[in-house]
């Protein structure tokens, strides 16, 4: 089989996408958003509805999204991904040469599992979790006076962080009563004091999550907590977990109440359905809804597999996505969802999107001819409404976006006010936005004209519940990988992020006098300018 790897505009279609581009359907002539078309332009799939009649395209371009995503092969990389295809590679050159099995860790629950290792892995850490939430619930588990936990505090930083805490904020509605979780990151120590100082740490588990074991943030937030429990009388191997891999230096049971593993073919960024998030998400939800979460993500993987643009809403995101990034030259998204829950999961995509995408050579090592990733930022509506709304409406750039909501709250308490409830306020609000982006407004006043054709889409669900946000979550994954594959780039590495650790790690070496000057080695010399730096005193306290 022809299994992708082709440069995307070697492709037949990109041609005629090219074509296509220079006239694109106008959003903004009398009637172009008429119902035929809104109803005509909705993929109905794993239980939402993604509305993309407000997107600048038609049946042709359409037809040819299409042909260009069966000519990448998107949709079978992503299958040749599930079944343990080693993709993390670029060929010729030194590089990550890894298999990217995350889908494997919500396999967990189907006859048979794509990957068998893999999921049996995440099966065995699953019921060590299930057993420890269990000890918890019965008290066998319980701090040195016998009484439960109440807090988890979580330590991580990027991939295990953003994700983590953009899942446990959007579902913290479903908590267990009286169980809350923190999350500490920054090496900033007024953030670790921050969390702290709120907490009874004598009720407080720490779960640090590092899948090297060895990033200096994490490590220094842990020795810092374990500090403060120590300062408080607290035995921290009585409080602490660990998440890591397997023989990392954190894999060290003694020190830890508890230790889960992720594994090797499991990239951060895509860890929210391993240990790496399951064991916080565990304690905060319980047992039974983090089954629907990770059941909600295999619901939506499956649905990823579908080749038909029409009927498969990652691949339809990812190709639309393409069209106003490659085709119509827009550099930015913005992705707003209506919902406070999701206050970090623009966030979470914008470190999974953005490293994952961001990459400025091919598969075989070629300078990209075309555009990778765009740059991925927003925040929730209507908060976002009135900030940064002016310049999608009327700023000189374009910012295609892409609106989530839900039909249905999370806590049950809403009002009618004024013949509306809130929350029929905030989807009004988000139509509302996707309508005049698109329509636009003439007007004799140059301040009141609004020029339309502003390019989102719609995507809607029912209620934004466990189930729903474990697709929510793989809906996203999907989009960014099958872009990747699109593009035939590496998804799955980061070299850009460790040029800066190396150089930090460098320079403190050097702070703490451990070298006399900054170790340069490998790179144009003093490249930041670090001597500068020192003559003015930036380095010194
Ligand atoms: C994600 C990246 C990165 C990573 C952090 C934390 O894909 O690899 O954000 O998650 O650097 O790494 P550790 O989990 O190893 O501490």
């Amino acid at each position: 089989m022809d299994r992708g790897r082709k440069i995307m505009n070697s492709l037949p279609a990109y041609g005629e996408l090219v074509e296509l581009a220079k006239a694109p359907y106008d959003l903004t002539e009398r009637a172009a958003l008429n119902p035929e078309r809104i109803s005509r332009y909705v993929c109905r799939a794993a239980g939402f509805d993604l509305l993309y009649a407000t997107q600048r395209m038609d049946d042709t371009v359409l037809r040819k999204l299409q042909q260009l995503a069966d000519e990448s092969c998107a949709v079978e990389q992503f299958l040749l991904m599930k079944k343990g295809e080693v993709l993390n590679r670029i060929e010729g050159f030194d590089s990550e040469n890894r298999q990217v099995l995350h889908t494997a860790t919500r396999d967990v629950f189907i006859d048979k599992p794509y990957a068998p290792d893999a999921t049996g892995q995440a099966k065995k850490e699953l019921e060590k979790l299930e057993q420890f939430l269990a000890e918890l619930d019965d008290g066998t588990v319980s701090n040195a006076k016998g009484e439960p936990f109440t807090h988890l505090v979580n330590i991580g930083i990027g991939g295990s962080d953003l994700g983590p805490k953009a899942v446990y904020l959007a579902l913290e509605a479903f908590s267990i009563q009286g169980r809350q979780v923190h999350f500490i990151s920054n090496v900033d120590p007024d953030d670790a004091a921050g969390v702290l100082g709120k907490l009874d740490l004598s009720r407080t588990l720490v779960n640090v999550v590092s899948k090297s074991g060895s990033t200096l943030e994490t490590l220094t937030n842990e020795e810092f907590v374990r500090a403060v429990f120590k300062r408080n009388g607290l035995e921290p191997h009585k409080h602490f977990l660990a998440v890591t891999g397997k023989e990392s230096p954190m894999d060290n049971p003694q020190k830890y109440l508890r230790s889960f593993y992720m594994f090797d073919y499991i990239g951060g960024r895509y860890s929210s359905t391993s240990m790496v998030g399951a064991v916080m998400l565990g304690f905060a939800l319980g047992y039974e809804k983090l089954r629907e979460f990770l059941r909600g993500a295999n619901t939506m993987d499956l649905a990823a597999e579908e080749k038909n643009i029409r009927g498969n809403p990652a691949l339809l995101l990812a190709m639309l996505g393409i069209w106003n990034h490659n085709f119509l030259g827009h550099e930015t998204v913005a992705i707003l969802p209506y919902s406070q829950a999701l206050i970090r999961f623009t966030a979470h995509l914008q470190q999974c999107d953005m490293e994952s995408n961001g990459k400025s050579c091919t598969r075989s090592g070629e300078k990209m001819p075309y555009q990778s990733g765009p740059i991925i930022w927003g925040e929730p509506g209507t908060n976002g409404q009135h900030a940064f709304y002016q310049l999608l409406h009327q700023g000189t750039t374009i910012v295609p976006a892409e609106f989530i909501g839900f039909r249905n709250n999370q806590r049950n308490e809403d009002l009618i006010i004024k013949g509306s409830s809130s929350q029929e306020k905030l989807l009004a609000n988000l139509l509302a936005q996707a309508l005049a982006m698109a329509s636009g407004k003439e007007s004799d006043n140059p301040n009141r004209r609004f020029a339309g054709n502003r390019p989102s889409s719609v995507l809607i669900a029912d209620r934004l519940d466990p189930f729903t946000m474990g697709k929510l979550l793989a809906l996203y994954e999907a989009k960014i990988v099958l872009q990747g594959f699109a593009w035939n780039i590496n998804s799955f590495d980061q070299e850009g992020v460790q040029l800066g650790k190396i150089l930090a790690n460098r320079l403190l070496d050097h702070i703490t006098a451990k070298s006399d000057k900054p170790d340069y080695s490998g790179m144009a010399d003093d490249p930041v300018g670090w001597s500068m730096l020192e003559t003015a005193g930036v380095l010194s306290k």
